[in-house]
């Protein structure tokens, strides 16, 4: 097979190595350590808590996996050794002269069979994509001796940067083995299925091995082998999280408690807390307590029947053509073919009617009875103006607005991220776009030292005692433009709240409500937002911090361009496009938090910054006048922001859908 080598992307943080017989190729390194950091905080934030399994594979944990792996109570591995020997050929057999891609690669010790059946009929291709780049550059120089005439290009990155670096080579078969996607959560599952057909061309191949539900004696004992390896495995996460992490978890309070739940049909593997202690994740100057008694979750085995895997698979396009199943132990390799998608004319025309009903909301809610027209409209402009006319509506005592497509809001946070602060590591990162409009870019690095900012914008109830406590008319807190603002406007709180028979209500949209507690507050200027921070003793985040904060995943050295990732906004991310007609709760969206676990950056309420709004350096767009502003409200068009967006507006204004979150130092 003639092919050549993979080609990087422009954007890419790729570099090459070529070695003897082989290329490497290495994506940026990020800061692992805050990459560890990070997700140890995510986990121990939700509820219930758990760790992410990837962090039980660093050295000495593959050394210990690679132990379990030999344990007679242990079939996984060596059941899939007994089947990829035995049908190899078979495999190549019906899917033809295509390219290796392995995701998970690892050692690449099971796929000598298959690479056995591959080179056995000619020249071929074998792309192995693994997170670590020590374990593929290793595999790649060990096959590059044992196969001659090989091409062996090794991906040293994530599975969906891998994916997308191999895009251009096919025909292909992508191979997952190992059972590993029974580690995946079913919502993991369901993105890493869509993300495998959605890089597979029709007629690619996709072989995966997954471990089929057997007794639950031989489960749980494959899971808590009786040389104590598993249990040796977990303890390596514990001490891991001490070594890397500064905390010092006491690991002889720590067991490992695994056992098969039927209802959910998975292995469960827990850290088991003796004693209550302490969890500090010094990079990001968290500590959590842990009580005695409790397990935090820290990996999952799903285990399967073939027909499950075989519809779920069909939804993404993926047929099952072979299956390959050892009914000794019972574990299956099945063969899937990626088919054309067929447009299923019923949930076409509901997808349509979705579409158009979203396009109706976020296009003419606000105009009723006036009809749209966007063809030929600059898109982004229309949007703001909608969302001035909302605003105009709101501020208007006089004017009454009830939508006609509203969302419920989303369920009430079990745990809500009120005046907590989040640590932001001193550093290089970047700001900006170049996709964007003109003002929103050039994207371009910067350097910030470490600083602290709000979880979650300040809410009605914080800001409550603001103006109990007398912050109004306290003149230390307020600047001197603020102060002749506050003066002349006679403000006394924000603009929309009103005194109900001696307690502080909204109006909100032509109606009086009481105020919810929760929810960020929303209509203040950036005077009332810096009164209210200096009355804490804090600040405003200037742009690039809130910037960083928002898009920074010092994990891969990389901008997301939403907080939560690469996905646009939708109904379980963000309040945008009058999803719901008011700020929602903070705390009500916890999958969308930052890589730095900050809360609602995007929707809800525009965020005050203390940055003017100065063009960036290198950028031909004209000044604009005021202060920065950033992350979009409730009534922003969802297709308009993202973590680069530059609203502006002038400081004194009330009348925005504009909120803010405090910024800080961090204590020496
Ligand atoms: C990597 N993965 C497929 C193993 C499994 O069987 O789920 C991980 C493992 N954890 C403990 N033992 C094995």
């Amino acid at each position: 097979m003639k092919s050549q080598a993979l080609v990087h992307p422009k954007q890419g943080g790729w570099s090459r190595v070529e070695d003897d017989g082989y290329i490497l190729h290495l994506d940026t390194p990020g800061d692992a350590a805050l990459g560890f950091a990070a997700s140890v905080m995510h986990g121990m934030d939700g509820y219930p808590r758990r760790l992410d399994p990837r962090w039980l594979y660093d050295g000495p944990g593959s050394d210990i996996y690679e132990r379990i792996t030999e344990q007679p109570e242990y079939y996984p591995m060596r059941t899939e050794d007994r089947l990829l020997a035995k049908n190899a050929g078979n495999i190549r057999d019906v899917v033809g002269d295509v390219a290796v891609v392995e995701l998970g690669s690892g050692s690449s010790t099971k796929t000598r069979h298959i690479l056995d059946a591959w080179t056995a009929s000619g020249p071929t291709r074998y792309v192995p994509v693994d997170i670590s780049s020590a374990a593929v550059g290793a595999a790649c120089k060990q096959l590059a001796a044992a196969y001659p005439g090989l091409h062996i290009e090794g991906i040293a990155s994530t599975y969906t940067r891998g994916v997308e670096l191999v895009r251009d080579v096919g025909p292909r078969m992508v191979m997952f083995l190992g059972s590993t996607i029974g580690n995946l959560s079913p919502d993991e599952t369901q993105g890493f299925l869509s993300m495998i057909a959605d890089s597979l061309a029709p007629g690619d191949w996709f072989l995966l091995g997954v471990d089929l539900v057997k007794e639950v004696e031989r489960l749980e004992a494959a899971y808590n082998d009786s040389a104590g390896y598993t249990a040796a495995f977990f303890h390596n996460l514990a001490a891991r999280i001490n070594s890397e992490l500064g905390a010092s978890i006491p690991t002889d309070a720590v067991r490992m408690v695994s056992y098969f739940n039927t209802d959910l049909s998975r292995v469960e593997m827990y850290l088991a807390f003796d004693r209550a202690c302490e969890l500090r994740v010094e990079p990001l100057k968290r500590t959590y307590r842990i009580a005695a008694g409790e397990m935090i979750l820290a990996e999952i085995s799903r285990k399967f029947h073939v027909e499950a895997v075989a519809s779920n698979a069909a939804r993404f396009d993926l047929s099952l053509e072979q299956r390959y199943v050892d009914e000794e132990s019972p574990f299956a390799m099945l063969l899937f073919r990626r088919v054309a998608s067929v447009p299923h004319p019923i949930p076409a025309e509901v997808r349509r009617l979705r579409q158009a009903s979203t396009r109706l909301r976020e296009l003419t809610t606000v105009l009723p009875g006036a009809a749209v027209d966007v063809d030929g409209c600059d898109f982004r402009a229309l949007a703001a103006s909608q969302e001035r006319l909302l605003e105009r509506i709101q501020s208007d005592p006089e004017c009454w607005y009830d939508p006609p497509f509203q969302e419920r809001p989303p369920p009430r946070p079990s745990r809500s991220p009120v005046g907590e602060m989040r640590y932001v590591p001193g550093g290089r990162s970047f700001m900006g776009a170049d996709d964007g409009a003109d003002f929103d870019g050039p994207r371009h690095p910067v350097e910030l030292p470490a600083f602290c900012i709000g979880a979650a914008p300040v809410t009605n109830g914080e800001y409550l005692l603001f103006v109990l406590g007398g912050g109004y008319r306290d003149e230390a807190l307020w600047s001197e433009e603020g102060l002749a603002a506050l003066a002349a406007g006679l403000w006394v709180a924000p603009s929309h709240w009103v005194l109900r028979d001696g307690l502080w209500c909204a109006r909100w949209f032509g109606r009086v409500v009481p105020l919810d507690p929760l929810r960020p507050v929303v209509m203040v200027s950036a005077w009332e937002a810096e009164a209210y921070a200096r009355w804490v003793g804090k600040r405003l985040p200037s742009e690039a911090e809130w910037e960083k904060a928002a898009a920074w995943d010092a994990g891969i050295a990389m901008s997301r361009p939403w907080p939560w990732g690469d996905e646009t906004a939708g109904p379980m991310t963000a309040n945008l496009g009058l999803r719901v007609l008011e700020p929602t709760a903070v705390g009500s969206y916890p999958e969308s938090r930052s890589f730095y676990g900050c809360h609602q950056m995007i929707g809800d309420v525009w965020e005050w910054t203390t940055s003017a709004a100065d063009v960036y350096p290198g950028s031909g767009a004209p000044e604009k006048p005021g202060r920065i502003l950033r992350g979009g409200s409730f009534a922003t068009t969802t297709g308009v922001v993202s973590n680069t967006r530059r609203e502006w507006a002038d400081p004194s204004s009330r009348d925005r859908f504009s909120g803010f979150r405090l910024a800080d130092c961090p204590a020496p």
